[in-house]
């Protein structure tokens, strides 16, 4: 069977963003049943920016209930925490070797994170986007469901595979598709429809956290950012209304229905009478969840265990290709 790779990183409170354009798409995947999926935490990436140890340890569980949580079985997909297989870290340090300078200065996300002081900025967020290769590639993962801001790395990821395989004169590892599906592949600020909704906005009512309560959720929407003009008759009309189509494309993803039928429900409808619908939807769909991830919470060692089993599983898939690129590469296998 194909496999699928994708990965969160714990690096602290989990967005709306993350869920509609990452889990609930795992959660899909895994349910159809066409894929093998392995989903990974990655902290080796996390710690790319400081993290404090114990805070770091505590989002990493807590990443764990939010899969298991959403709907992702450990029995059925791989879950487990990147630091706990080695070959994350030894793979990349191959592709390290393989990936060039002037590509990883091209990345926006290293752009955008590193600002205008990137002498400061860890090697380690510079070379980001070789670790998520290594991560993906390790799997011979054939298909990667991100969010769109993640597509520029996917195109790293393929360029690298091309790379190895070109210079090793094989064809070993596979040119990955990206799969940026969806009706909220970019869930956007609700304070400025033109930037992605992140948890590191300064200001927490630019984004919706999936440990809001029912309360906060309410007052987030109806004070989310839109203009003065009713919901239109056709999405197309959304084209140049930013804030307001990141309403619609978050209603579009919750309800689990597509764009046009979510227009041909609320067409000339009020924001004031749309808001609260939107509330109470998020609310219906957010609520089991943040109440189940604290119920998993509530016994960290069951997690631990989750995790570890999940690293035993990755490892068996992910050792026997490591040794294969050592290989390749004219590593003495010594013992
Ligand atoms: N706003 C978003 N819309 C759609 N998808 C999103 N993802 C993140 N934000 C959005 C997707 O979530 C997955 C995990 O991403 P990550 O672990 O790299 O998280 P992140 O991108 O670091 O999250 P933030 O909130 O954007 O953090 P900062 O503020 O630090 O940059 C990926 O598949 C991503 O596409």
């Amino acid at each position: 069977t194909p496999r699928v790779f994708s990965g969160i990183q714990p690096s602290g409170r989990l967005t709306l963003g993350n869920y509609l354009g990452a889990l609930k798409r795992f959660v899909d995947i895994q349910n159809e049943g066409k894929y093998e999926c392995v989903y990974c935490l990655v902290d080796l990436h996390a710690i790319t920016v400081w993290q404090e140890p114990n805070k770091l340890r505590d989002n990493t569980r807590e990443l764990a209930a939010f899969f298991i949580a959403a709907g992702i079985d450990p029995e059925k997909s791989i879950l487990f925490n990147q630091s706990q297989v080695p070959a994350h870290a030894q793979l990349a340090w191959i592709f390290n070797t393989v990936a060039r300078m002037g590509w990883m200065g091209r990345m926006t996300q290293w752009k955008d994170k590193a600002g205008k002081n990137s002498e400061n900025a860890s090697l380690g967020l510079f070379a980001y986007p070789a670790l998520m290769a290594a991560d993906i590639l390790l799997y011979h993962a054939t298909h990667v469901p991100v969010g769109d801001d993640q597509k520029q790395h996917l195109e790293l990821t393929r360029d690298v595979a091309a790379k190895f395989n070109h210079d090793y004169g094989v064809d070993f590892f596979p040119i990955t598709e990206p799969v940026i599906k969806g009706p909220a592949t970019r869930v956007m600020s609700l304070r400025d429809g033109t930037k992605k909704m992140s948890k590191s906005d300064p200001s927490d009512m630019s984004r919706i956290n999936m440990s809001d309560d029912a309360d906060t959720l309410a007052q987030k929407f109806r004070k989310a950012r839109t203009d003065p003009e009713p919901l239109p008759g056709t999405y197309a009309e959304l084209k140049d209304r930013p804030s307001a189509r990141n309403l619609v494309d978050i209603f579009a993803a919750l309800s689990e229905r597509s764009h046009d039928d979510v227009i041909a429900e609320v067409e000339g409808m009020q924001w004031g009478t749309f808001k609260p619908l939107l509330a109470d939807l998020a609310v219906e769909k957010l609520s089991p969840i943040s109440g189940e991830m604290k119920r998993l919470m509530a016994d960290p060692a069951e997690i631990d265990r989750i995790l570890g089993r999940g690293a035993e599983r990755a490892d068996a898939i992910a050792s026997p290709i490591l040794q294969k690129t050592y290989d390749l590469v004219g590593m003495v296998s010594s013992r």
